[in-house]
């Protein structure tokens, strides 16, 4: 009986995806190719959602000007929790996946090892699980949650003594993001953010960008023995606490990033809430080399909820997949929210991201091109609104199937049934 069922709805689905496609063919969009070209886009999940940032290295507590509010259950408080959680995330969540690591997830065997002394050996745990899952890693070293970082100053800090320590950290997480490349033969983001900045109205903007410069200057002079690890630069427009200037802003790093032919990362949640990430692209894509995109949301004063798939996040999916860009352009999750199961958190952002990319490749863009290149705006305008409204959720639910990760409302009781049986023992 279960069989019979369970055959009907795959001969059913196989019937709405074949009248998806030839819909999709008629505006000269070929669907299967979509699906195989989003198998292979990677995509970084971030390993912070699983604990709301809180690394591995005695911090307590988050600091730098980000939050991570609530209180739900199950938080993962070791390698072995947060390697279990990642790994259920990642079997419902379709596609290429990768993990991004923060320096403060070292695993030093229960010795105190500072940040400027971290070494890869203390990522090996790391580098062995990724090759089980055969997954890339990417990397970030940690600039906020250390009693060096509690001035809110790190690499602009007016001290050279607690400058020198921060350029020590940025040097040994190059290092390490080299090993990963190294031992996965593969690339690796390393993206350096710092939270520097003031609660108030400073006095003098320009010191701290000089001295930011050049603490970057001495982390960048140091060649890497092959082109794998990808650096690359975050900008902020205000954090609490850093509400009035932050060194690091987008107009430093775009020039900081141009000048050193380095990449840059651009967070969805950094930029005013009426500016379009989506349009940056391709500016930028013509002065910096690579780019990274953050998907987060920003919410009023928070710039890290979760992602979802709504109309900011399909416009920068379709600018990467228009602009065919992708060995330049390297997709990443960062949002944190500790106020519900944290499993379905990363599951809805990454699921959303993967919706927003497939949405993006099954746009009939050769022939919204083709009417704006005659001119012919409002065919152009009509045709993007009727692209709306084509049948996206046979495709999607293809690829689901193709990537062998659950249809929506059965990943939605998965999430739940480990909620009860593995997060809720954990306590708070
Ligand atoms: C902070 C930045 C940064 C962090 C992570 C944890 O505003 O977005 O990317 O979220 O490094
Ligand atoms: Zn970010």
């Amino acid at each position: 009986m279960e069989k019979r069922k369970r055959s009907d709805s795959a001969t059913e689905d196989e019937a709405s995806y074949l009248e998806a496609k030839g819909k999709y063919t008629a505006l000269g969009v070929d669907t299967d190719h979509a699906i195989s070209t989003l198998a292979s886009i990677p995509l970084s999940i971030h390993c912070w959602q699983g604990d709301d940032v809180i690394g591995f290295d005695g911090a307590d507590q988050l600091s730098g000007g980000i939050m991570a509010t609530g209180s739900h259950p199950g938080r993962a408080r070791n390698s072995a929790e947060l390697r279990q959680d990642a790994g259920f995330a990642f079997s419902l969540i379709p596609g290429k996946k990768r993990f991004n690591l923060h320096a403060m997830y070292a695993e030093t065997q229960g010795k105190k090892v500072d940040r400027d002394a971290l070494e890869p050996s203390h990522f090996s745990g790391w580098i062995d699980w990724a090759k089980e899952l055969k997954i890339g890693l990417d990397f970030n070293p940690t600039f906020f949650s250390h009693p060096l970082s509690e001035s809110g100053f790190t690499l602009s800090h007016q001290d050279a003594e607690i400058r020198k320590f921060w350029v020590r950290h940025g040097l040994a997480c190059r290092r390490i993001a080299q090993s990963f490349a190294d031992e996965l033969k593969d690339h690796v983001v390393n993206n350096l953010w710092i939270p520097d900045g003031y609660k108030d109205i400073p006095a003098d903007r320009l010191g701290p960008r000089l001295r930011l410069q050049e603490s970057l200057d001495e982390i960048y002079r140091e060649a890497l023995p092959n082109n794998r690890v990808v650096d690359a630069v975050e900008s902020k427009l205000f954090g609490i606490g850093s509400e009035s200037y932050v060194v690091g802003s987008h107009e430093f790093y775009m020039g900081y990033a141009s000048k050193r032919n380095i990449g840059i990362c651009l967070d969805m949640g950094h930029f005013h809430p009426t500016e379009s990430v989506a349009d940056k692209i391709s500016s930028m894509l013509l002065f910096i080399p690579r780019l990274v995109i953050h998907f987060s949301r920003g919410v009023r004063w928070d710039s890290d909820h979760i992602i979802l798939w709504n109309e900011d996040l399909q416009n920068v999916c379709k600018e990467v997949v228009r602009i065919k860009a992708g060995d330049r352009v390297f997709l990443a999750l960062d949002y944190f929210d500790a106020s519900i199961n944290r499993i379905a958190a990363w599951v809805i952002g990454a699921r959303s991201v993967q919706k927003a990319l497939l949405y993006a490749l099954l746009e009939p863009i050769e022939k919204i091109r083709e009417r704006e290149q005659a001119g012919d705006y409002f065919k152009r305008l009509a045709l993007m609104e009727e692209a709306k409204t084509l049948p996206f959720t046979a495709v999607w639910d293809r690829y689901c199937a193709a990537q062998s990760v659950p249809p929506e409302q059965e990943w939605i009781e998965s999430a739940s049934t480990y909620e009860s049986k593995v997060l809720e023992k954990r306590g708070r």
